[in-house]
């Protein structure tokens, strides 16, 4: 398993479960300076906008630091934008899906993933939940085939029932996954989401087996590793156990403030992998 630890890029998301805050440059260097393989990114824009990314310079911060990128995140298309992929509106949901393809593409020239998570419609989207999840399938299906080119899945996120009425469990998210045309989707399983909603997130993650693609990496009150009472010990067992490989990334509140949150997964990672 691999290391990973989040920057965001959003004022509008102040508050959320990022770590790192302090400008890509900034957060790639101090991410590399405490031994972390990789970062995930959550950014405003893709395309050129003012708050865009730029892909030739972030290439070279994670060349220079010696690190890769792991992961886009595609929920600014929500907080920013208030799109989502289950809209009712079919000129909406069509907007929120190019605003996924962006970003896969953005991330494929790093070999990355994009994220599916607060993009796949709220807690409070309306229509029927059934008409929801079509949309939703619809949308995995493209965004899982357009990933293909570029070696990689889409990877999508179940989440607590406070923030979606989609999937909750690693069960629903498997039964969605093997009923689409795509076998490009992974999930990831979020601790902070799975600890709400699973009876064992352990047995949940057996269940998750080789659907299991990404892992955010964070304790019961969604502080870091080691900060509430989670037990890692079956958690990491039964990581071991379905052969995940992939990274283990810090998405928790930067408490009590940012560097020491990412020292202090750092910490608990290393514990717990015994690297
Ligand atoms: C939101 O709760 C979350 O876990 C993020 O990873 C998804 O946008
Ligand atoms: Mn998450």
């Amino acid at each position: 398993m691999k290391s990973c630890i989040t920057i965001s890029l959003v004022e509008e998301a102040r508050g959320g479960p990022f770590v790192l805050w302090d400008g890509l440059e900034k957060s790639i260097a101090f991410a590399a300076e405490l031994g972390y393989d990789a970062v995930e990114i959550f950014a405003a824009d893709f395309a050129g906008g003012p708050e865009s990314i730029d892909a030739a310079a972030l290439k070279s911060m994670l060349d220079n630091a010696g690190l890769k990128c792991a992961a886009f995140g595609t929920g600014a298309g929500w907080v920013k934008h208030k799109l989502q992929l289950a809209d009712p509106d079919a000129g909406r949901r069509s907007t929120a899906r190019d605003f996924v393809r962006t970003i896969i593409d953005f991330a494929g020239q790093f070999g990355a993933s994009a994220i599916i998570g607060s993009m796949q419609g709220p807690s409070g989207h309306t229509g029927d939940l059934e008409t929801a999840r079509g949309y939703l399938c619809e949308a995995l299906q493209d965004g899982g085939a357009h990933a293909v080119q570029y070696g990689v899945p889409l990877i999508y996120e179940p989440l607590n029932r406070y923030e979606t009425r989609q999937c909750c469990t690693v069960a629903q998210g498997v039964s969605m996954l093997e009923s689409l045309a795509t076998d490009n989707v992974r999930l990831l399983c979020d601790l902070f989401h799975m600890n709400i909603e699973e009876s064992s997130i352990a047995d949940a993650l057996i269940t998750g087996g080789k659907h299991v693609g990404h892992i955010h990496f964070v304790d019961s009150n969604r502080r870091p590793v080691g900060l509430g009472h989670m037990q890692f010990g079956p958690i990491i067992a039964a990581l071991r156990k379905i052969g995940y490989d992939g990274y283990l990334c810090a998405e928790a509140f930067p408490f009590p403030d940012p560097h020491e949150a990412a020292r202090q997964t750092m910490r608990a990672y290393r514990y717990w992998t015994g690297t």
